[in-house]
C-alpha cells in the first residue's frame, strides 16, 4: 500500500518536472520570438515612429519626408514607404529640436491684429486675409472662421461665467442622404453662426437641422426676420456678404446652394445652383462647403465633386434692393482619373470650404486630393465693360498633393503662405496605406512643387480609433506659434506650427468634431457631452489650464463651432437647440 504510494508521488513529481520543462522551453521560444519581432521593427520602423500611445497622436519628424512625390499621383508605394522616417531617434519622433520649442518672438500677432508680409510668394496682403476679419465695413464674424485664410474668429470679451442666456428652438428635420433616412436634431458640424452688426441690431445668422436658416437677435434670441426654409438640413456655415450687400449664401443638402437677399419683409432666394443640374456629377448632391466672397467672386465647392468660382455680379435695382447676377467662370473637376483609379471609389466631393490666401485658392476632397488654383484674376480691377477671365487657363492649378483620406476639415492658411491640412479616415474604403505614410494633420509648403521637392514640412500621426474611425474633422486653429486641433479619437492638441512638435495635449471627448476658436486669450471648444471648456492659452507654452466649463442641460453634443461676439458665445448643439452663453449682469 505505502510502496503504490510512493510510487505515484515518485511519477506524479517526473510527470510535474517534464511540465515545468516543457513550460521554460515553451517560453524560452516565445522570448527569442519577439526579440526577433522587435529587432524587425525596430530596424524597418525607426525607433520614434508611430509609437507614441496616449491619446493616439504621435509627431513625425520635421522636414524629412522625401519620397513624398509634390504632384498626385504620389510615388509609387516603394518609394512612399520611405515617409517620415524617424531619424532622430531620440523616441519623440521630432527630429532637429531639444525639448519644447518656445519662440520669445512669435511670427504672428494676436488673432486681431492684421501683419503684412508683403513680397512673399502666395502672401499678397489682401484685406482680411490674415488673421483679421473679412469683412472691412462693418462689424461682424461673417463666415465660418472669419476669413478667407480661416483665421479670425470673433471678438470679446469673452464671458468670465457664462450660463444660458436664451435658447433657439427645438429643431429638428429628418433627412435622406444616399438611402438611409435619420432624424437629426439643432445644429452640428460645422455649423459656425455669423454674428454681425446691422442697422443697430446685433444678428446671430444659423442654418440648422429643421430645414431653415434662423435669423435672430442676439440680445434677446427673437426672430429679426422670418426663418428661410428650404427643401431639407443645413450642415455648414451661413455666410454673410463681407461687403455690406444685404446677403446671405449658404448651401443646403436640397442639392441648392443659394444667395438670399435679406433686404425684404422676408429672407428671398436670389439664386441658385442646383447640384442635380450642374453638369458631371460625380458623387452626392449636397453642399456643406461654406462660401468665400472675395471680391465680388464666390469661391465654393460642392458634394458633386465640383470647385467653383462665380462672378457674383452684385448691385442694386432701381428700387434699391440688391440684385446679383452670377455667372460661373471656373467649373474644376475636383478629382482626376488617376485619383479615382487609386481610390477605386468615387466618393470625391469637396466638403471642406476653400482656404484662400492672395491669389491662391486650396481645398481637399474625400479622397484626400489637396489642390491649389491660382486666382489672381480675380484680383484685378475689371474696367466697366470688361468680361471677366473664364475658364480653366485663367485659373491654373498650381499646387496638388495626394494625403490619401478624407478631408472634411477646412484648410487653414498661415501668414507665410503654409497650409494646414487634416484628414480622418473614410467608412466606406477603409484605412488608406497613403494616409498611414503621410500623416493626419500636415504642414504644407505649397511653394515646393520643384522637381524631388516635398511639400510635407511635418507632419502628426493621429491613428486612435473611435467607433471605428480615426483622424480629424475639426478644423485647426491658428494662435500665435501654435496649432489646436481636437481628434476623432479624443484628444486636444497643442501643435508647434514651426516645429510639428506635441507640445501639450489633453485627454478630450471622443468624436470631437468642434472646431476650437481663439479670443482673448482664450481658447473655446466644445464637445461630444455638451460641455463647452474655455482654456487660458496667455502663455502658448504649457498645457493651457481650465477657465471654466458650461455643460448644455441635455448633455449633447456641441459639434458646431462657437460664434464669440462681444461678450455672447453663440452655437447650436444636437439636442436641437441655440444657445446663447454669457455671463449674467
Ligand atoms: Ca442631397
Ligand atoms: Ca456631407
Ligand atoms: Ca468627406
Amino acid at each position: 500500500m505505502e510502496r503504490r504510494v510512493i510510487t505515484r508521488a515518485d511519477s506524479e513529481r517526473r510527470r510535474r518536472q517534464r511540465r515545468r520543462r516543457l513550460v521554460i522551453r515553451w517560453l524560452a521560444l516565445l522570448a527569442f520570438l519577439a526579440i526577433v519581432v522587435l529587432v524587425v521593427l525596430f530596424v524597418v520602423r525607426g525607433c520614434g515612429d508611430g509609437t507614441a500611445a496616449g491619446e493616439g497622436a504621435s509627431p513625425t519628424s520635421t522636414s524629412t519626408a522625401q519620397g513624398t512625390s509634390s504632384t498626385e499621383p504620389p510615388g509609387s508605394s516603394t518609394t512612399a514607404t520611405s515617409v517620415v522616417p524617424g531619424a532622430s531617434g531620440s523616441g519623440t519622433g521630432v527630429s532637429g529640436t531639444a525639448g519644447l520649442s518656445v519662440d520669445p518672438n512669435p511670427v504672428s500677432p494676436d488673432t486681431t491684429v492684421a501683419v503684412a508680409h508683403a513680397g512673399q510668394p502666395g502672401d499678397k496682403r489682401v484685406p482680411g486675409s490674415f488673421y483679421g476679419p473679412i469683412n472691412t465695413e462693418f462689424e461682424g464674424l461673417t463666415m465660418f472662421r472669419g476669413n478667407a485664410s480661416r483665421t479670425y474668429y470673433g471678438e470679446g470679451p469673452v464671458p468670465k461665467d457664462p450660463e444660458i442666456l436664451w435658447k433657439f428652438g427645438p429643431m429638428s428635420g429628418s433627412s435622406t442622404n444616399l438611402g438611409k433616412t435619420t432624424t437629426w436634431t439643432g445644429t452640428g458640424w460645422t455649423g459656425q453662426p455669423a454674428v454681425f452688426e446691422r442697422e443697430g441690431k446685433t444678428w446671430v445668422v444659423f442654418g440648422a437641422y429643421d430645414y431653415k436658416i434662423h435669423f435672430l437677435d442676439a440680445e434677446t434670441g427673437e426672430k429679426l426676420l422670418p426663418s428661410f426654409k428650404a427643401g431639407d438640413i443645413f450642415k455648414g456655415s451661413a455666410v454673410v456678404d463681407p461687403d455690406a450687400y444685404p446677403l446671405i449664401y449658404m448651401g443646403c443638402r436640397d442639392n441648392k446652394w443659394r444667395i438670399i437677399a435679406i433686404d425684404r419683409a422676408e429672407p428671398t432666394e436670389l439664386f441658385n445652383l442646383n447640384a442635380d443640374e450642374l453638369p458631371n456629377r460625380v458623387w452626392n448632391d449636397d453642399w456643406d462647403s461654406s462660401v468665400v466672397i472675395r471680391n465680388d467672386y464666390a469661391f465654393v465647392g460642392g458634394e458633386n465633386s465640383h470647385f467653383y468660382i462665380l462672378k457674383l455680379n452684385r448691385g442694386y435695382d432701381s428700387t434699391g434692393k440688391v440684385t446679383v447676377d452670377p455667372e460661373i467662370v471656373l467649373d474644376h473637376p475636383a478629382w482626376t482619373q488617376s485619383l479615382l483609379d487609386k481610390l477605386g471609389s468615387k466618393d470625391v466631393s469637396v466638403e471642406n470650404s476653400p482656404c484662400l490666401v492672395g491669389d491662391r485658392v486650396y481645398f481637399s476632397n474625400s479622397g484626400g486630393l489637396v489642390q491649389g488654383l491660382d486666382v489672381s484674376a480675380t484680383l484685378t480691377e475689371l474696367a466697366p465693360g470688361e468680361r471677366p477671365a473664364k475658364g480653366k487657363d485663367a485659373y491654373p492649378k498650381v499646387f496638388s498633393f495626394w494625403t490619401g483620406d478624407d478631408t472634411d476639415a477646412t484648410i487653414v492658411a498661415d501668414e507665410q503662405g503654409f497650409i494646414y491640412v487634416c484628414q480622418h479616415t473614410d467608412d466606406a474604403r477603409g484605412k488608406s496605406a497613403r494616409a498611414e505614410e503621410v500623416g493626419q494633420i500636415i504642414k504644407l509648403d505649397p511653394r515646393k512643387t520643384g522637381e524631388g521637392e516635398t511639400p510635407v514640412v511635418w507632419s502628426v500621426k493621429v491613428t486612435k480609433m473611435s467607433g471605428g474611425n480615426a483622424g480629424v474633422w475639426a478644423t485647426p486653429a491658428i494662435y500665435k506659434e501654435m496649432l489646436y486641433v481636437p481628434t476623432h479619437g479624443g484628444a486636444l492638441l497643442g501643435i508647434d506650427r514651426e516645429t510639428g512638435e506635441v507640445v501639450w495635449q489633453k485627454p478630450f471627448s471622443e468624436h470631437a468634431w468642434g472646431s476650437p476658436v481663439v479670443v482673448d486669450k482664450t481658447l473655446i471648444i466644445g464637445d461630444t457631452y455638451g460641455t463647452l471648456h474655455a482654456y487660458d492659452v496667455s502663455d502658448t507654452s504649457v498645457d493651457p489650464p481650465a477657465l471654466w466649463e458650461l455643460k448644455v442641460p441635455s448633455g449633447s453634443a456641441l459639434e458646431s463651432t462657437a460664434a464669440v461676439w462681444k461678450g455672447g458665445i453663440y452655437m447650436g448643439s444636437r439636442d436641437g437647440y441655440f444657445y446663447k452663453f454669457g455671463d449674467r449682469s
